[in-house]
């Protein structure tokens, strides 16, 4: 980790003529933490929901990878090789990627400050854990199913029924009235930003009926989270993303709608 904030601090001097990017680096350098992301992204929302939840505004500014020039830009994969947001910049300019290692920092780091968002039992703990990782390894990586262009119709409807796996999986995990019981985890944090591309995507482009129908734990675990304010506040953020890509035609352009259009496979379930 001891080159990581001489990486950081040389992404900040490639991009002197920037200003705003300047501003960010400034900032980063007089330690304040910084995350890159934006408001469709559903990895980075389970982040913004906690630095809510925590009552962390003034610790961490959100500001967009564009910043500094953009996910693959020389400067932003010096800090994340992997070149995908969220990306948070510690302190002293660490670069620490990958948002659910960044949400466990975040509870770990700032474990007195507002919600806890750690379950009170290691039994609910393993369930929020499981419950995280089932949809990190076996949603996140297909979700572009959902919105990204793909060579063939054959692997997007496959895809897509794993997603329709997945849920079924996920009914059979979560506790109510939250993931793992009682209390909000940083497992809620993590599937309800997914489950907002969910429920916009898949019955307004694939057919689906309801994605909660047949699904009565998750339908209740939905209803929950929408009524608490700062799940709220991110779904509009998503939801304001969403609306931008359907005002611009991306289902049709990345050639999505025309793979539904082939009856031969299934799309709805
Ligand atoms: N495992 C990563 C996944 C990150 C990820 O896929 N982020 C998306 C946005 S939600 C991204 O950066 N997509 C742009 C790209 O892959 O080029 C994490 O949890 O942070």
């Amino acid at each position: 980790m001891a080159t990581l904030r001489a990486h950081s601090l040389q992404a900040c001097s490639g991009i002197r003529r920037n200003i705003i990017s300047r501003r960010t680096c400034l900032r980063a350098m007089a330690g304040r933490m910084i995350l890159y992301d934006v408001p469709v992204s559903n990895n980075g929302a389970r982040n913004r929901y906690i630095i809510r939840k925590k009552g962390l505004e003034g610790e961490i500014d959100i500001v967009s990878p564009q910043t500094i020039g953009g996910l693959k830009s020389p400067q932003y994969l010096a800090l994340n090789p992997q070149g995908k947001m969220p990306l948070l910049i510690l302190e002293d300019g660490t670069p620490l990627p990958e948002s659910e290692v960044i949400s466990q920092y975040l509870l770990d780091k700032f474990a007195s400050q507002g919600d806890s968002l750690v379950a009170a039992t290691p039994e609910a703990r393993a369930k929020a854990a499981l419950a995280t990782r089932i949809h990190d390894v076996y949603i996140v990586p297909i979700q572009g199913a959902m919105y990204r262009s793909m060579d063939s119709a054959e692997t997007r409807a496959k895809q897509i029924e794993q997603i329709a796996y997945q849920l079924n999986v996920l009914e059979g995990i979560v506790e109510g009235p939250y993931v793992a019981g009682s209390q909000v985890t940083s497992a809620d944090a993590a599937l309800f930003p997914t489950f907002v591309f969910f429920e916009f995507m898949l019955p307004t482009y694939f057919g689906w009926k309801d994605v909660f129908a047949g699904r009565p734990k998750l339908a209740a675990w939905w209803n929950n989270m929408k009524a608490d304010p700062v799940a709220a506040k991110i779904m509009e953020e998503i939801r304001g993303g969403l609306n931008g890509w359907a005002a611009s035609n991306r289902w049709r352009d990345q050639g999505i709608s025309d793979h539904v259009a082939n009856t031969a496979h299934k799309w709805a379930y």
